[in-house]
């Protein structure tokens, strides 16, 4: 008898643990097999079925409406509310099935017909993953679709990973992350690293594709691959040349063009709705057509032309700096290499660009890329994955940062979004339980750009901490109560509101103590983690090195963008150009990014520089102790175990602020100091 009790305790507390350890992400209904839904027999009949608490649903197949468009009706029947979801076909269907399990609980639809379309057609997430397993940015473990084998260990005892197409393929794993960004809406994804080996297309690994394109496409995913310029130099193509490789990439080359398009065939015989290729050329080492004497037009065209005849896409990367231009300020050369290409692209080509000209600093200007061409299609890419944001270890909220970018570049303007994805084998699929709301946060934004961060955090919260059904009324509902949820701003004082002020406050914060007024990339060596302000090796390019963005000497610091200096302000379109040209009008946000400025200069504030930079630091600090603060305040209506995973973190963060304002004010002191 002791023990059937002891086992039944055990059992439910590996049963809680396992329900609250974030592997369910936002979408923590428990099962209810109430509703009755009619129509057709879809994945959005048994999501609503199980999971609806609803009476009823009728799904409605209807041509006339666009593609992924669903508009949601309620109706009356027999005196019930009865709830219809049309669209044009069952992925448009699923998509309203997910609204409706959104709005569910707190935040029902009530009478109002709801209808909704997205603005983008493409709204892709990019992972970074080796085909060896590990992740190039990644900090929630390893790949989800590539695993290798143990491969020995380097000098400081780490693992080496090395390939092994032979390990098999977690298929529940790859449906439930289908399921997550189906329940926000992205529609694609690249499966590896855009420093892609050329592996990636070789007959093995091109099976293995098809896998994930069987089990994605019921959720309306479409697979894409980041590809390795040089591929047809070490590659056998099905169909080319008796399986030997050419001798060259050269894109304007009739065998290398030969091969590309038997390599689409190859690729299309087995997923006929593929969708297409990411390229990155002649950056950071990678292979492209500059290796010819050929521009980015030649090779993004090439590739254009193979995968055009079945309906494919080319994404072209533009962060490029050191090939073509070697020497020139870093944040111009994407302008420099790309502007006299404009309308040269064949129009299955997408350029696509960083949000900020440098690389995903927690604040950029936006990328002057955006102002530069007009006749090629653009699109943003946004990084999720937090690399030099605290990675997975502080609490940083990325829409503020995201709706700041749309603030200057019109999401008109472009005709997609992709984003660097923060996903990895952890149990709770981001290493921080906070870094799932970025994921959420780009997909929700790709489907619309006009949301505010506010209303997709309290979203997130509600579904990720609030109440999920039965299992978890007990610290759910208390979550909500307090909080007058009913409209959609929240009044009153409850964990949810406290809890959102944070995640709003949680970007600013960190700008605050990484990179006040506009200094940047002063990130520790290849980590970027930490300060690491003084660091200087000769043996890389000079733009890796942070002294080469502060450039602080006894007199002065930032970089002189401006017409005296480097000029990267012409770049911009008015009034942008004058507005940050001009050290009276730029905002002071970005002083150091635009401005070399004498320590004695003063802010607005009345500072100087350095008291300036120490305000801060410390308002950083002081932040992220507030945001400790209310953590604990939260602490009775959360489950314990996530509770106690953000809490450790957020004891890092605390100690990893303080450490970039010691280290910071210490260095650029050391200036001042006679
Ligand atoms: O910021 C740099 C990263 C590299 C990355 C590169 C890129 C994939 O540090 O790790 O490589 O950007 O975006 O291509």
């Amino acid at each position: 008898m002791k023990k059937t009790v002891l086992l039944l305790m055990m059992m439910t507390f590996a049963w809680m643990a396992k329900a609250e350890d974030g592997h369910q992400l936002w979408l923590r209904y428990q099962p209810v097999n109430k509703a009755k839904v009619t129509g057709p027999e879809c994945m959005a009949a048994q999501e609503l079925k199980t999971y609806y608490q609803g009476e009823s649903v009728h799904l409605v197949i209807d041509p006339a409406m666009e593609e992924d468009a669903y508009r949601i009706k309620v109706k009356e029947e027999k005196g019930k509310k009865v709830k219809e979801i049309s669209a044009k076909n069952e992925i448009g269907l699923l998509y309203g099935a997910y609204e409706l399990l959104r709005r569910q609980g707190d935040r029902e639809t009530g009478s109002q017909d709801i209808t909704s379309k997205p603005f983008y057609k493409l709204r892709i997430l990019n992972h970074w993953d080796n085909l060896n397993g590990t992740i190039e940015r990644g900090y929630a473990g390893l790949s989800i679709f590539w695993k290798g084998k143990e491969g020995g260990k380097t000098r400081r005892g780490h693992t080496i990973f090395v390939e092994d197409p032979d390990q098999p393929i977690d298929v529940e794993l790859i449906k439930e992350y289908a399921r997550a960004n189906a329940s926000i809406g992205i529609n694609g994804t690249v499966l590896n690293n855009v420093n892609a080996s050329p592996k990636m297309l070789s007959a093995v690994y091109i099976n293995k594709v098809k896998q994930y394109a069987d089990i994605l496409r019921p959720y309306g995913i479409k697979v894409y691959l980041s590809v390795n310029f040089a591929s047809p130099m070490t590659i056998p193509a099905k169909g080319f040349n008796g399986g030997k490789p050419v001798k060259t990439a050269d894109p304007l080359n009739a065998q290398v063009k030969a091969w590309w398009k038997a390599k689409a065939k190859e690729i299309y015989a087995v997923i006929p709705d593929f969708g297409g290729f990411l390229v990155k050329a002649n950056s950071e080492g990678q292979p492209g057509p500059f290796d010819y004497k050929r521009t980015h037009a030649d090779g993004a065209n090439m590739l254009a032309d193979a995968v055009k005849p079945f309906g494919g896409i080319i994404m072209w990367r533009s962060f490029v700096y050191g090939a073509a231009h070697p020497g020139e300020d870093r944040v111009k050369q994407a302008v420099s290499e790309f502007k006299d290409l404009d309308g040269k692209f064949r129009d299955n080509v997408i350029l696509q660009s960083k949000n900020g000209p440098l690389d995903f600093q927690p604040r950029e200007p936006y990328a002057p890329i955006f102002d530069n061409i007009h006749q090629t299609k653009q699109m943003a890419e946004l990084q999720i994955t937090q690399e030099y944001l605290g990675q997975s270890r502080h609490l940083v909220y990325l829409a503020p940062m995201w709706r700041e970018f749309f603030g200057f570049v019109e999401p008109s303007r472009l005709v997609g979004i992709a984003g660097v994805a923060n996903i990895g084998l952890d149990r709770n699929w981001c290493g921080h339980h906070f870094s799932q709301a970025n994921w959420y946060a780009f997909g929700r934004l790709a489907w619309d750009p006009t949301l505010t961060s506010e209303q997709i955090a309290q979203e997130w919260l509600v579904s990720t901490f609030g109440p999920a059904g039965d299992s978890s009324r007990l610290t759910g509902d208390r979550f909500l109560s307090g909080c007058n949820a009913s409209a959609n701003n929240l009044t009153g004082t409850c964990p949810l509101s406290g809890l959102l002020s944070v995640m709003l406050r949680s970007r600013e914060a960190c700008v605050d103590y990484m990179m006040p007024i506009g200094l940047h990339h002063i990130f520790a060596f290849d980590e970027h983690y930490g300060p690491e302000p003084d660091g200087y090796n000769p043996h890389v390019p000079y733009e890796w090195c942070p002294v080469y963005y502060h450039q602080a000497n006894k007199d002065s610091i930032g970089f002189d963008r401006t017409h005296t200096g480097s000029n990267a302000t012409a770049q911009y379109r008015e009034p942008y150009c004058q507005l940050y040209d001009d050290i009276n009008t730029c905002p002071e946000r970005y002083l150091l990014w635009f401005h070399r400025v004498p320590w004695t200069y003063r802010l607005k504030s009345g500072r100087t520089v350095l008291e300036e930079m120490a305000f801060h630091y410390d308002r950083g600090v002081k932040e992220v102790e507030d945001f400790i603060r209310v953590w604990n305040e939260a602490k009775p209506f959360i489950d314990d175990q996530r509770w106690q995973e953000v809490d450790a973190r957020l004891q890092h963060q605390l100690d990893n602020a303080k450490e970039w304002r010691s280290t910071c004010l210490n260095y650029f002191g050391s200036f001042t100091r006679p």
